[in-house]
């Protein structure tokens, strides 16, 4: 059986996605390409031997489709979500699920309306080896108790567009869903920090800090720096009763040259998490292909309590750094999807 996948939004990341469906993941054939700009959709499809929509919808509608990767600008993600879950068809919807809780919130609805587990949530971090080696390490008890923990999240440049939002839900979005992942804990409140802002992104706070408290007491930093230049530089490092366990250089290259020793960063994300984006796609297709979800894909519910921790994120930010409990307001309706 091969699973007919339609893209929507061929960007960075989707035209990334939709190469690596067509060509590396195992039981996937890319049938439909949609993207607003329909000469970008159109370039794609020819090269993948797809089908180029201008619009969306009808790339959920059309019959060539079985299942939906949602890449298109964060603002349509839940609205795409909740169109292709409509029509029964499986999404991986790319992070942020939603923009706000309300919409989140509408995703789970869908699906739960829908009656089986139909969406994933791009949380790709969850399938990087080197961060699920160090939740493993956390989960053998060789650290003990976590303590705290330390996140470094910076990009070499991003969108002027943006604001300081768009930071938390595009950017911090990953820590928000990784941390309470890797610690078996979920976040209970949160605070946001503004230390001196560059110059050379008017537009938005940068860096910014972050304070995640989980259930387990762990306190977490996380620093968001998206317009760091110097390279895509993503660190953890969590310490416990017995010591401590962090990510290694995610260098692509060390070279030894003139009497020094340099390191290459890689320039976005693509190169850093690669492995983790296959991992994802193959779990997803593989879900889709024998009808057993993957235990480390994220789900509509993972994807809206990102939301709602995120949001509070933003409330601290716009009340001056105060500690916001994080309360998952829509979560006691949800019951678990029922097995087909
Ligand atoms: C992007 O969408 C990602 O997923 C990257 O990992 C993150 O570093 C970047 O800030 C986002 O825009």
């Amino acid at each position: 059986m091969s699973v007919r996948v339609g893209v929507i939004g061929v960007g960075v990341m989707g035209a990334d996605h939709a190469r690596s469906l067509a060509t590396l993941i195992p039981g996937a054939v890319v049938s439909a390409i949609a993207d607003i700009d329909l000469a970008r959709a159109r370039q794609l499809a020819l090269e993948l031997g797809a089908q180029a929509f201008a619009d969306a919808d009808e790339l959920i509608e059309s019959k060539s489709v079985d299942a939906v990767l949602v890449a298109s600008d964060d603002s349509t993600h839940a609205a795409l979500t909740i169109a292709a879950v409509a029509l029964g068809k499986p999404v991986l919807c790319e992070k942020p699920l939603a923009l706000t809780v309300e919409e989140a919130a509408s995703v789970v609805d869908a699906e739960w309306a829908a009656g089986t587990s139909l969406v994933s949530v791009g949380f790709s971090r969850r399938f990087d080896p080197a961060i699920v080696a160090l939740r493993d390490s956390i989960l053998s008890g060789a650290i003990g108790r976590p303590l705290i923990a330390h996140a470094i999240h910076r990009n070499v440049s991003t969108s002027p567009d943006g604001d300081s939002a768009s930071t938390v839900m595009n950017t911090a979005i990953h820590e928000i869903d990784e941390i309470p992942w890797v610690l078996h804990s979920p976040i209970i409140d949160v605070s946001w920090h503004a230390p001196a802002s560059t110059s050379l992104l008017p537009s938005r706070q940068d860096p910014q800090l972050i304070l995640l408290r989980t259930d387990d007491g762990t306190l977490t930093t996380v620093e968001v720096f998206v317009n760091a230049l110097y390279g895509y530089d993503v660190r953890l490092e969590v310490a416990g009763e017995r010591g401590t366990v962090s990510l290694a250089d995610s260098a692509l290259l060390v070279r030894n040259a003139h009497l020094g020793r340099t390191i290459d960063y890689p320039e976005d994300w693509r190169p850093r998490f690669a492995e983790a984006y296959r991992a994802e796609l193959r779990a997803w297709i593989g879900s889709i292909i024998t009808g057993i979800p993957s235990p480390a894909m994220a789900t509509a519910i993972d994807g809206y309590r990102a939301t709602v921790v995120a949001a509070a994120v933003i409330a601290s930010m716009n009340a001056n750094g105060s500690t916001i409990a994080v309360v998952y307001p829509h979560e006691s309706n949800f019951s678990p999807v029922p097995k087909e």
